[in-house]
C-alpha cells in the first residue's frame, strides 16, 4: 500500500517536473531601456522585463511597476514579508539579490552596479520614489529628484538633488535624535554604500557590520530600508542588540519602529507627474534641475512652488 502511494507520488512529482521551470515565470516580451521606455512602447502590465541601458553591455531582468497613466517604475528594491535576509557582504548588493516574481509578491534588491548603469545612463535625471507601509497599514511616501548611484569605484555613492515632495518626510536629510547620532551624522545625501564586509562609512566604528545591512551608512542613519526585519513593527535596544537595525524611515515612525513594507522605484523625472502633461513637466523639471544644481541651499521653496505646479 505504502509503496503503490509511492509510486503515485513519484509520478505525479514527474508530470509536475516536465513542466519547464521556465514557463511558470512569465518574463514580458517588450524590452527597453528602462521600465518607462518599455512603457512608452505600449506595456501596460505590471511584470518582468529586461532592460538595457545605454551604458550596460548585457540586459538584465527587472521588475517593472507599470501604472494605468503609462508610468512606468523601475523598481529596485522590495521589502514585504521578511522572507529575503538582507544580511549580506559587498558582492550580494553588487550583484543583486532576493527573487523577482511578475506579481510583485517577492522581497529583492536590485543590485547596486545596475542601479548605477540606469541612473548614469540617462540624460534626463530620475526621481527615486521610496513607498511605505507601516503594520496598520498606512502608506506614506518620498521623493528625490537627480537620484544617482555612483562608479563602484567610488563605492555607488548616492547622491540626489532634493527631496521633492511626499508625506513621510525626509529622512534622508538627516535627523536630531538627541544624542551622539544627530543630524549632520545621519544626512545620507554624498555616503558611500558600506556593507558589513567593506566599511565607508563615517563613523570609527561599522554601521554596516553592527546593523546587518548594506546601505549609504553615514554614522550612522535616519534612513535604513535594508534593515532586520521585524514582524509586528516595534522592537527595542533589547532585541537589536542595542543597534536601531530595523527598517527605519525616521522622520515619519521612531528608529524603534520597522516598517511593514517598502519600495525604492525609480523614474524619469518628465513622468513622475500623473495630469499627463509630460512636455510641461518636463520644462518645469529642467528648469528646476537647473535651479538645484545652481543653489543647493535655497531650493525647498522652489520645490514647493513647484510641486504645485505639477500636481495641479
Ligand atoms: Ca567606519
Amino acid at each position: 500500500m505504502k509503496s503503490q502511494e509511492l509510486k503515485q507520488l513519484t509520478r505525479q512529482l514527474e508530470a509536475t517536473c516536465s513542466v519547464p521551470c521556465k514557463d511558470t515565470v512569465e518574463i514580458q516580451p517588450i524590452t527597453g531601456t528602462d521600465c518607462q521606455d518599455i512603457a512608452n512602447k505600449g506595456a501596460s502590465v505590471s511584470g518582468l522585463y529586461y532592460v538595457k541601458p545605454a551604458k550596460a553591455t548585457d540586459q538584465f531582468l527587472v521588475y517593472c511597476e507599470i501604472d494605468t497613466f503609462g508610468r512606468g517604475f523601475t523598481v529596485i528594491q522590495r521589502r514585504k514579508n521578511g522572507q529575503v535576509d538582507f544580511n549580506r557582504t559587498w558582492v550580494p548588493y553588487r550583484e543583486g539579490f532576493g527573487d523577482f516574481s511578475p506579481d510583485d509578491s517577492t522581497e529583492f534588491w536590485l543590485g547596486l552596479e545596475k542601479m548605477h548603469l540606469l541612473t548614469t545612463s540617462v540624460t534626463l535625471p530620475y526621481v527615486l520614489r521610496i513607498e511605505m507601509v507601516d503594520w496598520l497599514g498606512s502608506k506614506k511616501y518620498a521623493d528625490y529628484a537627480i537620484f544617482r548611484v555612483g562608479p563602484e569605484q567610488d563605492k555607488y555613492r548616492l547622491t540626489y538633488g532634493y527631496y521633492f515632495a511626499g508625506d513621510a518626510g525626509d529622512a534622508f536629510e538627516g535627523f536630531d535624535f538627541g544624542d551622539a547620532s544627530d543630524k549632520a551624522y545621519t544626512v545620507h545625501n554624498g555616503m558611500q554604500f558600506s556593507t558589513p564586509d567593506n566599511d565607508n562609512d563615517m563613523y570609527d566604528g561599522n554601521c554596516a557590520l553592527q546593523d546587518g545591512s548594506g546601505w549609504w551608512m553615514n554614522r550612522c542613519h535616519a534612513g535604513h530600508l535594508n534593515g532586520k526585519y521585524y514582524p509586528d513593527g516595534t522592537y527595542s535596544e533589547k532585541d537589536a542588540g542595542a543597534f536601531d537595525n530595523g527598517i527605519i524611515w525616521v522622520t515619519w515612525h521612531n528608529r524603534w519602529y520597522s516598517l511593514k513594507e517598502t519600495t525604492m522605484k525609480i523614474i524619469p523625472v518628465s513622468r513622475i507627474s500623473t495630469d499627463g502633461t509630460a512636455q510641461t513637466a518636463t520644462a518645469v523639471w529642467s528648469q528646476a534641475v537647473w535651479r538645484a544644481l545652481g543653489s543647493p541651499r535655497s531650493h525647498f521653496e522652489k520645490h514647493a512652488n513647484l510641486g504645485a505646479t505639477i500636481n495641479a
